[in-house]
């Protein structure tokens, strides 16, 4: 059994608040695979304090790139079996732009500018008791301003901050251009992840320059609710759990 880890939905317009969590969800329910979901709010709960992790065949794995490989060795999922080796360098590519550049943008709309603190601060650390409510969310927004200037994202001006972010969302849509997914006429792993940052960055109800980017190319809007049609209509998890 495939246990997938993460956090409990807890934004609107997003699967899930975190877009590798929705990046492997999606995988697992265009592969078809069984799997159960449980609910973790704290990623110090997985192997790498990160979510998303799963469990399969009683194994604690974090990552969502080294599970995915797991998944393809242990249970043959391949999203990507009909792309040839240059296309697979190219779906290689475009995921690590997305997700270890665009995804600080994305960090840095939410947790560094107030109109995105001001939507994520109620949502994340509800659950929380008095008075950790009151406190965990500014150590929590410190310790992301530590991860974003160790990254180096935050080291350069909001401007700069959003020109690189509009630089990748324009390189996906020249990409992508008229056709449906990535590479051509079925959703592949590159399609999968961007999905899982897109929805993120123009579902919530959080406005940034990068929102206003991003629906500035109408063929990512379109990738991203053709994806979500597919997300939402291949089969759900068997249960939803909240873990203990
Ligand atoms: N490379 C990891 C990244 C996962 C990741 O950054 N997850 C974030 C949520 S979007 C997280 O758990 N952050 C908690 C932390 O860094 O303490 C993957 O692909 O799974």
């Amino acid at each position: 059994m495939i246990r997938l880890y993460q956090f409990p939905p807890t934004l609107k317009g997003t699967p899930n608040a975190s877009p590798f969590c929705v990046k492997l969800e999606c995988a697992l329910r265009l592969s078809g695979l069984a799997y159960e979901t449980e609910l973790v709010p704290n990623p110090a709960a997985g192997p790498k304090h990160k979510v998303p992790f799963v469990e399969i065949d009683g194994e604690r794995v974090g990552d969502s790139a080294l599970i995915l490989d797991l998944l393809k060795l242990r249970h043959g999922l391949d999203l990507d079996r009909g792309l040839n080796a240059r296309q697979r360098a190219e779906s290689h590519a475009l995921q690590r732009m997305i997700e270890e550049r665009l995804y600080w943008v994305m960090v840095y709309s939410r947790w560094m500018e107030p109109k995105g603190w001001d939507v994520i601060r109620p949502l994340f650390f509800a659950a929380l008791p008095w008075p950790m409510r009151r406190l965990i969310p500014h150590m929590a927004r410190k310790t992301a301003r530590q991860k974003l200037d160790g990254h180096g994202i935050d080291r350069h001006t909001r401007e700069e901050v959003y020109a690189l972010g509009a630089h990748d969302l324009a390189a996906l849509s020249a990409f992508l251009g008229d056709n449906p997914f990535l590479f051509g006429e079925a959703p592949t792993l590159a399609d999968v992840t961007m999905y899982g940052f897109l929805v993120n960055i123009i579902g919530p109800d959080i406005a940034s320059p990068l929102k206003d980017a991003a629906l500035g190319h109408t063929n990512l809007v379109a990738h991203t609710e053709r994806m979500g049609e597919l997300f939402a209509s291949t089969r759900l998890p068997r249960r939803f759990k909240a873990a203990a």
